[in-house]
C-alpha cells in the first residue's frame, strides 16, 4: 500500500489543523494562529520528511550504533541511555531552514513552505557529548554522521537523509540525543524513539529515528550534506549565476528572525480599536538584542518589550498593543535584532535554495469605521 494513505489519516487526526502538502513525502504546518503560544503543542509542530516514514518497532527493541573515528564503539538501548547518562531538559526552538521559501522571488527549487515550519517545544533526553565521550573519540574524529531508516519514497535502498554536526556542536551541553518532546514521549512523527536536538541550528540537522552516530574524519557526505543542499553561498549571488558549489557552506546558526502570531493575515480591526498584536522573536546563536514594531510600512519602529525565554535556545514572547486609528489597509511588521547587531533584513537576499529567510514579516489586514 502506497505509505501516504496510511500515514495521511493519521496525520490528520493527531494534527487536524495542518496543511498538508501535496507531495509524495509526508509534509505538513500550521497556520499561525495555532503557534501563539511559548511551547508549541504537539498537534500544531509542523512535520517536514525528505522521504518515506519507516516502520518503527517497538521502543524496546531499538538500538542506537555509536562508532567511526571512536576507540569503544558502543550498541545502546533506549533504557541503556537513560540508565546511564544524566537526563535533561532544553526549551529550543526548531525551524526547517525552508521555513518561508514560498516568498522568494524568483521562485526556488524546494517545498513551498508559509511561514508556519517552525515550533518551540521541550526537549528531553541525554547529551550527545556524553555518549560521545564514552565512546572515547579519536583526535580524528571533527564531525558526526547521523543516520535512520527511513528512505527516499520509491527507493528502499536510499536514505532519505543522513546530515551531521560539526564536533564543536556535537559536544555542545544543548545538544541532546531526546526520547521525549512536551514532557511525552517523543512521537514517532517527530522521530521517535530517538532524534537529534541541535539548538538553534537548522531542523535539517535534528535527525529523526537516528539509530547510527558515525564519527567521521572529516566533513559528513551522507544524504543531503553534499552540494548546495542546506548550504548557503558564502558571497550573494544573483538568480541565474553560475553555481559553485566551492563557494557554498553549510548552515549552521540559524539566523534572528521574528513572527506575529496574532492577529493574523486578514485580520479586521474598527477604528479606534486597541489591536493586540503578539509573537515570538528568536535566534540561533548570538542572543536576542530587541524587537522593533512598525505599523507604517516601515517608516518608523518601536521596540517592544521581549519577556524572558525558557533558556537560551528558547523563542520569546512580545506583545503590545497598536491603535487602529484611519479605516484602510493596515500592515504590521516587527523586526528583531540580535546582540552583534545582525537585524532581520526587509527583503532577504536570494540564495539557489532557498534557505534562511528571516526577512521582516508583513501581517495584513484591514481597519474599518
Ligand atoms: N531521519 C530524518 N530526519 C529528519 C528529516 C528526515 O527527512 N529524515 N528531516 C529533517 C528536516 S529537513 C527537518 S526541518 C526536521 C523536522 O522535524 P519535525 O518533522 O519533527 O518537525 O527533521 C529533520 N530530521
Ligand atoms: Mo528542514
Amino acid at each position: 500500500m502506497p505509505h501516504r494513505l496510511v500515514e495521511l489519516p493519521l496525520l490528520r487526526r493527531l494534527k487536524p489543523g495542518l496543511h498538508v502538502y501535496e507531495e509524495a513525502a509526508l509534509n505538513a504546518e500550521p497556520g499561525l494562529a495555532l503557534l501563539d503560544e511559548p511551547i508549541t503543542p504537539v498537534d500544531a509542530f509542523f512535520i517536514r520528511n525528505n522521504g518515506e516514514l519507516p516502520e518503527i518497532g517497538e521502543e524496546r527493541d531499538w538500538t542506537l550504533t555509536i562508532d567511526g573515528e571512536v576507540e569503544r564503539p558502543a550498541v545502546w538501548t533506549v533504557a541503556g541511555l537513560r540508565q546511564r547518562f544524566e537526563t535533561v531538559t532544553v526549551t529550543a526552538v526548531l525551524e526547517c531552514a525552508g521555513n518561508g521559501r514560498s516568498q522568494f522571488s524568483p521562485a526556488t527549487d524546494g517545498l513551498q513552505w508559509r511561514l508556519g515550519a517552525v515550533g518551540c517545544a521541550r526537549w528531553t533526553g541525554v547529551r550527545l557529548a556524553d555518549v560521545i565521550e564514552h565512546a572515547g573519540p579519536k583526535p580524528s574524529a571533527v564531525y558526526t554522521g547521523h543516520h535512520a531508516p527511513d528512505r527516499q519514497v520509491g527507493k528502499p535502498d536510499k536514505p532519505a537523509l543522513s546530515r551531521g554536526l560539526p564536533m564543536v556542536k556535537a559536544l555542545a551541553p544543548e545538544t541532546l540525543i531526546a526520547f521525549a518532546m512536551n514532557d511525552e514521549p517523543l512521537p514517532r512523527l517527530h522521530g521517535g524513539p530517538l532524534r537529534i536536538v541541535a539548538p538553534g541550528y537548522p531542523g535539517s540537522a535534528w535527525q529523526k529515528w537516528l539509530d547510527r552516530i558515525s564519527l567521521r574524519p572529516f566533513e559528513h557526505d551522507g544524504e543531503k550534506m553534499r552540494g548546495t543542499d542546506y548550504r548557503l553561498p558564502v558571497e550573494p549571488l544573483r538568480p541565474g549565476d553560475k553555481l559553485d558549489t566551492a563557494d557554498f557552506a553549510v548552515i549552521t546558526d540559524m539566523p534572528v528572525k521574528s513572527l506575529v502570531t496574532t492577529p493574523v493575515d486578514g485580520f479586521v480591526a474598527r477604528t479606534g480599536d486597541r489591536l493586540k498584536v503578539g509573537g515570538f522573536a528568536w535566534s540561533g546563536a548570538v542572543r536576542l538584542a530587541a524587537v522593533e514594531l512598525s505599523c507604517d510600512g516601515g517608516e518608523s519602529w518601536q521596540e517592544v518589550p521581549l519577556q524572558p525565554g525558557e533558556g537560551d535556545f528558547a523563542w520569546q514572547r512580545f506583545e503590545t498593543e497598536v491603535s487602529a486609528d484611519r479605516a484602510g489597509p493596515f500592515t504590521i511588521m516587527t523586526r528583531a535584532r540580535d546582540v552583534a547587531g545582525n537585524s532581520q533584513p526587509m527583503e532577504i537576499a536570494w540564495n539557489p535554495r532557498g534557505y534562511c529567510n528571516n526577512q521582516v514579516q508583513r501581517v495584513r489586514g484591514a481597519v474599518t469605521d
